[in-house]
């Protein structure tokens, strides 16, 4: 039978749209279905470099403004891959043109943008879904199943880290390409919807929706040179971000995202500890999860680490034989064989852009905690 072709025009072409070409190839080779994922155009604003792009990732043609991409009818579904400030504008103007689409994480820089957005998708009835990467990572995967079995019995505490050391020096500018995550106006904020964003979207999909939040941030390095106009400029993204909640099941929860937590490339872990059992990942060990039963027999009793990598452990019987590790890339892989089990039931992908918006209040809700110095609501969406 023939398949029905997915004809992808992907918009950016750094970091996340190399992440995400890998993972539209991986898909078509690795867990066949009966859609193809066609790469058939990408955009960016430099002509040249976007056709380098596209040679090398097999997209049929290039486009250097996205309106044009967006309004072409031999596209199905846009791919936001682009900066946090751009989100608004391409995710309405593809659901206005009727396209599916898949947006980078954080869906936008605030909640009343993403509103926006949901609203723009509900309208138009077009399948979404946010680039909330980790909850595809085998090991994840395996511990919502864990929980949502039960074996946790009454969750009492969540904690989440995401720790990086990439801003320390003062000599790093801010803004422009690769550095636009330190400017406020193009990122909307800095680890709090940079990284604790990540693991806001894990804890509401493993714990469920949180309540309320105490915050504080802090900025060290208060003035960076501007990469575009070469001078000093104020700095008002958050270099590091903790803060405490309580779940709506009556956890509590701790979180903490730093940049300036010297040798931690990409720290982000978490531990949810229940009345029976304790889970814990790592993404710098990300093919494992740790687990400790206390209904294992007294003399036996303490943390196991299982190996994820066996056939039947999510998504791994499509890969390699038992014992062989996957990655991060593959969670993008992962994040995509879910939506397309998703369109082929016609069941709503996660995570969607409600979901995305859900994550947004709680960032919202963080910041504003940490200049009022109060606690605070969040607020919450129907799902
Ligand atoms: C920041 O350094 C960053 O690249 C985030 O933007 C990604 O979302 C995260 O997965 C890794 O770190």
């Amino acid at each position: 039978m023939p398949k029905k072709q997915i004809r992808i025009g992907l918009i950016g072409y750094s970091f996340m749209g190399r992440a995400h070409s890998n993972a539209f190839h991986q898909v078509n080779h690795f867990f066949p279905s009966k859609y193809e994922l066609v790469p058939q155009a990408v955009c960016g604003r430099d002509a040249k470099k976007v056709k380098e792009f596209a040679d090398r990732w097999g997209y049929a043609s290039t486009e250097t403004d996205w309106k044009k991409l967006i309004a072409r009818d031999d596209i199905d579904l846009i791919d936001v891959a682009t900066p946090n400030n751009l989100h608004h504008d391409q995710v309405i103007a593809a659901a206005q043109a009727g396209k599916m689409i898949w947006c980078e994480k954080p869906l936008a820089r605030t909640g009343k943008e993403a509103e926006d957005m949901v609203k723009a998708v509900a309208k138009a009835k077009v399948p979404n879904m946010v680039w909330y990467n980790y909850r595809r990572c085998p090991a994840v995967t395996l511990a919502k199943q864990i929980i949502d079995s039960g074996k946790l019995g009454k969750i009492f505490h969540y904690r989440a880290n995401f720790l990086q050391d990439w801003t320390i020096s003062p000599e790093l500018p801010q803004g422009g390409t690769g550095l636009w995550r330190l400017d406020a106006k193009v990122a909307g904020s800095g680890v709090t919807g940079d990284l604790l964003a990540h693991c806001i979207d894990t804890a509401l999909w493993l714990n469920g929706d949180i309540a309320d939040v105490t915050a504080m941030t802090e900025t060290f390095i208060k003035e960076r040179t501007h990469s575009e106009t070469g001078k000093k400029q104020k700095v008002s993204i958050d270099d590091a971000c903790s803060f405490m909640c309580r779940f709506k099941n009556g956890s509590l929860g701790l979180f903490e995202s730093t940049r300036y937590a010297r040798g931690h490339k990409a720290l982000y872990t978490f531990e949810i500890n229940g009345e029976h059992m304790s889970l814990k990942w790592d993404l710098h060990d990300l093919h494992r999860l740790q687990i400790f039963d206390h209904k294992d027999d007294g003399t036996e009793r303490g943390w196991k680490s299982v190996h994820v990598s066996d056939g039947d452990h999510p998504y791994c019987g499509n890969w390699w034989v038992p014992g062989l590790q996957l990655g991060y890339e593959h969670s993008f892989t992962h994040a995509i064989v879910e939506f397309l089990a998703c369109l082929d039931k016609r069941k709503k992908p996660t995570p969607s852009f409600k979901d995305g918006l859900a994550t947004d209040y709680v960032v919202d809700a963080v910041l504003g905690s940490a200049k009022t110095r109060k606690w605070t609501k969040v607020k919450q969406v129907k799902r």
